[in-house]
Parts: C-alpha cells; sequence; structure tokens
C-alpha cells in the first residue's frame, strides 16, 4: 500500500499509442466533471489540448459542439477521432486505454463492481442533488432551498459511510471513483454553505485528496475552478439579500 497522500504518476508516458497524437478536452473550469476529468488525464501524464467551452455563454448549444456531443454535456474528449462523453466513461476508458496498471480501474469484478458502485453515485445520486441545490440560485435568480440542502446533506453522509475504515472510496487506494468525487465535493466546500464537523471521514478524505492531487494540478485546476464556482455562487446569494 502507498503511503497515505503519496500518489504515483500512472502513465506509460512513452507509449507508443500516445507519440503522434493530444487528447482533446471540451472542458469549463467551473464544471466539476470537466475537473475530475483533467486531473485524471494529468494524473496518468497524457499530451493533452483544452478546449473551452463556455457554458454560462451557451457554448454546449453551437451546432459545432451538438455534433460532437448531441446531448450538449462536458466533459468530452475527442481521442484520435474517438469521441467519448460522461466523465465517469470516459475516466474508464482512459484508465484501460493508457493507465500503466489497473490500480485506478481495477480489473478484478470485485473490485471493479465497487469503484462502478461509487461512479454511479456520484452520476446519480450526489451530482443531480448537488445540481438541484445550486442551479436554482445560480441561473434562476431563487434563495437557496432547505429541502434540496437537506437532499445534498444526505449524500455527504452516504459519503461519510462509504469511507468507514477505509482512506479511499473503493478501498485502499485511490482510483477514479475518488476522482469523480473530488470535484463536486471540493465545489460545495467551496459554496461555504455546508458544516462538515460530523462527517469527519469524509473531510479527512478530501484533505488526503487535495494532498494526493496536488501532484496533478490540485491548485491551477481544482481549487480554481472550484474558487471561481463558489465565488459566483457567493455572489448570487448577495444579490438575493
Ligand atoms: N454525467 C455527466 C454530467 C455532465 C454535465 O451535466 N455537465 C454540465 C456542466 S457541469 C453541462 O455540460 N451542462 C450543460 C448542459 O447540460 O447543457 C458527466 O459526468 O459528464
Amino acid at each position: 500500500m502507498e503511503a497515505e497522500g503519496i500518489v504515483p504518476l500512472n502513465n506509460r508516458i512513452f507509449d507508443p499509442k500516445m507519440a503522434n497524437h493530444s487528447i482533446d478536452i471540451y472542458y469549463y473550469h467551473m464544471s466539476p466533471p470537466s475537473r475530475a476529468t483533467l486531473l485524471l488525464i494529468r494524473a496518468l501524464g497524457l499530451k493533452h489540448n483544452i478546449k473551452i467551452v463556455d457554458i454560462p455563454n451557451k457554448g454546449q448549444m453551437t451546432s459545432e459542439f451538438l455534433k460532437i456531443n448531441p446531448l450538449h454535456t462536458i466533459p468530452v474528449i475527442n481521442d484520435g477521432e474517438f469521441i467519448v462523453y460522461d466523465s465517469h466513461v470516459i475516466m474508464k476508458y482512459l484508465v484501460n486505454q493508457y493507465a500503466k496498471d489497473d490500480s485506478l480501474y481495477p480489473k478484478d469484478p470485485k473490485k471493479e463492481a465497487v469503484v462502478d458502485q461509487r461512479l454511479y453515485f456520484e452520476a446519480s445520486y450526489l451530482f443531480p442533488r448537488f445540481i438541484a441545490y445550486f442551479m436554482p440560485t445560480l441561473f434562476g435568480g431563487q434563495p437557496p432551498n432547505e429541502e434540496a440542502h437537506k437532499k445534498l446533506e444526505e449524500a455527504f453522509q452516504h459519503m461519510d459511510n462509504f469511507l468507514k475504515n477505509q482512506n479511499w472510496f473503493a478501498g485502499t487506494n485511490m482510483t477514479i471513483a475518488d476522482f469523480s468525487l473530488f470535484s463536486p465535493f471540493s465545489t460545495v466546500v467551496a459554496c461555504d454553505v455546508f458544516d462538515f464537523t460530523n462527517y469527519q471521514n469524509l473531510w479527512q478524505w478530501y484533505q488526503r485528496a487535495k494532498s494526493a492531487m496536488s501532484g496533478f494540478g490540485y491548485d491551477e485546476i481544482e481549487q480554481e475552478g472550484a474558487n471561481a464556482f463558489g465565488g459566483y455562487y457567493k455572489s448570487k446569494i448577495k444579490d438575493l439579500s
């Protein structure tokens, strides 16, 4: 097992598959799944180009982008004309295709199922609750909703339980489940609207993950984007008062 917080670069930098091309990632800094994907790309040491999609100005609705992803969401990657969308699917693909081993997404069926469970938890439970709480205030000028706050906090309770007796979401080492859950969580932290005192497993994981991600661009990717989101949210709250 790796020492706590120390996660080696998991790459095959000299893999001939990467020799002649870079991966395009369609990205916006305030988007948690975009940041999770970019952090993973950095952790894998993959050559990449960042293509900004200006979500607040509806950049995802242009005919050019809709040809790439008819579902008009980011992140999307284009890996030598192979286009993948949905951050969870992208992360699985990148590890399967380029990682030097399967530690970030295990091939053992039981271990893989645990990682998938956490990924689907992010996709179908945490992120929809995140959207339901923050979006009406950010884009609809509505005050924060108490019921939505409670629903999002239920997700944190589950996350805290997942981390009972283990350092990472799927066991003893970091996996793509940690990348996926890290970006929405750090965004929530930047908004300053929840108290995590009662979720110590979760809070300690967050500190551990920050330290591990510092080697993959934590400051300029995750902290910058989460703070931008948090600042925007706080400005909307101020407008309401
Ligand atoms: N499950 C998707 C969620 C992607 C998503 O909803 N992205 C947002 C930005 S955080 C987006 O592109 N929204 C624009 C839209 O839906 O039109 C993933 O993980 O990639």
